[in-house]
């Protein structure tokens, strides 16, 4: 396969020396900014992250920030979740949906200040529905893209190396909450948070100019709990069913589609964008699809696009997530279903682009 080049459109991070020295075998452009897909392989890399601890770079989770005496009235109309909980102590996963409910995003929402709110992005170009909303509705904020490139250590040994390089603090850090920690007379958000399900921070690091001390710390500090360099990894997250924004649900899905159900809350349907849609579809007794766990028979080369799913020959959802899992021993996929199929154990096809196979959906995920 060819390389991709990195240009002033296909930003690279402030930890790209550091990911270049570490070996990177892959790259994608997510948020028009370079993001690893793996190292060794996706496979040793799933290996190493379920017994150790990587460091990530995941800049290109860019933040849209939202500043003034607006800014909280303003982010709780872009999402149907109920923003109460959100604090400088505790950031939420929230799906922002459009005027017809469907997914625009579905990034992480933190209160970096009291008038100041991030938004920890997926990959579509939220801050450009978020400028208009604020410039059209006459919200009194400022938005921008602020120089903030989240790094995430993730593992079983994270906390320990966390706590070498941040102090002890962060061993009181519960899921999903957040704390202003120092580091080189930096003082930055620490949350435990992070695209995998074997536990981990992220650390906000803002000044670009500081990610590559922070970097070589972290790496210093962990050599002897065989720290490595890794990424969002494939195959972890579908076992896990963290979803990938524009791959496993685009706008034309609602978050009840997506199973984010949880992040609906009923007392903010009258107020933000795609609530009404969102009301008349828990109305009419819930999606007609859904997502669902499935596994593919056979072998299964890479998806690189999307699979339709068959019954009888009719199209009954598509899978757009799919990987062997060494793990379990079966190949691991993330499908949009129709209702009709969307039961445990009914068995359909899957027309990947390397032939046709038989497909089983799952009644949960894998972890
Ligand atoms: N961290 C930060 N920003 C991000 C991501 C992240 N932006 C892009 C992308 N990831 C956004 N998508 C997700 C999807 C799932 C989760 C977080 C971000 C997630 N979900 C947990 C789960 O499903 O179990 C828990 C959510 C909860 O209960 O609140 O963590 O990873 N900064």
């Amino acid at each position: 396969m060819a390389v991709i080049s990195p240009n002033r459109r296909v930003r690279k991070t402030p930890f790209s020396a550091g990911v270049d020295a570490a070996g990177i075998g892959g790259y994608t452009v997510y948020n028009h900014m370079l993001l690893p897909t793996f190292f060794e392989s996706v496979e040793a890399d799933c290996a190493h992250l379920k017994q150790h601890v990587q460091v990530w770079d995941v800049s290109c989770e860019r933040q849209v920030q939202i500043k003034g005496p607006d800014a909280r009235r303003l982010l709780q109309i872009l999402t149907p979740r109920d923003l109460a909980r959100l604090s400088p102590d505790r950031c939420l996963y929230v799906p922002i949906t459009d005027q017809g409910g469907g997914m625009i995003n579905d990034p992480v929402a933190l209160q970096a200040g009291p008038d100041t709110y991030w938004v920890s992005i997926a990959d579509s170009d939220l801050l450009l529905w978020v400028l208009a909303i604020a410039g059209t509705g006459g919200f009194d904020v400022e938005v921008c893209e602020p120089d903030v490139s989240p790094l995430a250590v993730q593992g079983p040994k994270a906390e320990d190396l966390m706590a070498r390089v941040f102090g002890d603090t962060v061993r009181e850090i519960r899921f999903f909450g957040c704390k202003r920690l120092t580091f080189g007379g930096q003082n930055w958000i620490v949350a435990r948070s992070g695209w995998s399900k074997q536990g981990g921070f992220e650390i906000y690091v803002e000044g670009s100019e500081h990610g590559m001390e922070l970097w070589l710390a972290l790496f210093a500090a962990g050599e002897d709990l065989n720290v490595r360099a890794g990424c969002p990894n494939n195959i972890e997250r579908i076992e896990s069913g963290l979803l990938s924004y524009g791959s496993d649900m685009t706008r034309d899905n609602t978050p009840l589609e997506c199973g984010l159900d949880r992040y609906v809350s009923a007392n903010q349907l009258g107020h933000c964008f795609g609530g009404r849609a969102l009301r008349e579809q828990i109305e009419a007794g819930g999606p007609e699809r859904q997502i669902r766990p499935i596994v593919i028979e056979g072998e299964i080369g890479p998806c690189t696009g999307s699979w339709p799913l068959l019954s009888e020959g009719r199209e009954v959802g598509r899978v757009a997530s799919a990987a062997f899992s060494p793990e379990f021993g079966v190949n691991v996929a993330i499908g949009m279903v129709e209702r009709s199929h969307w039961a445990p154990g009914t068995r359909i096809e899957i027309e990947t682009e390397h032939g046709m196979r038989r497909a089983v959906v799952q009644e949960s995920f894998w972890r």
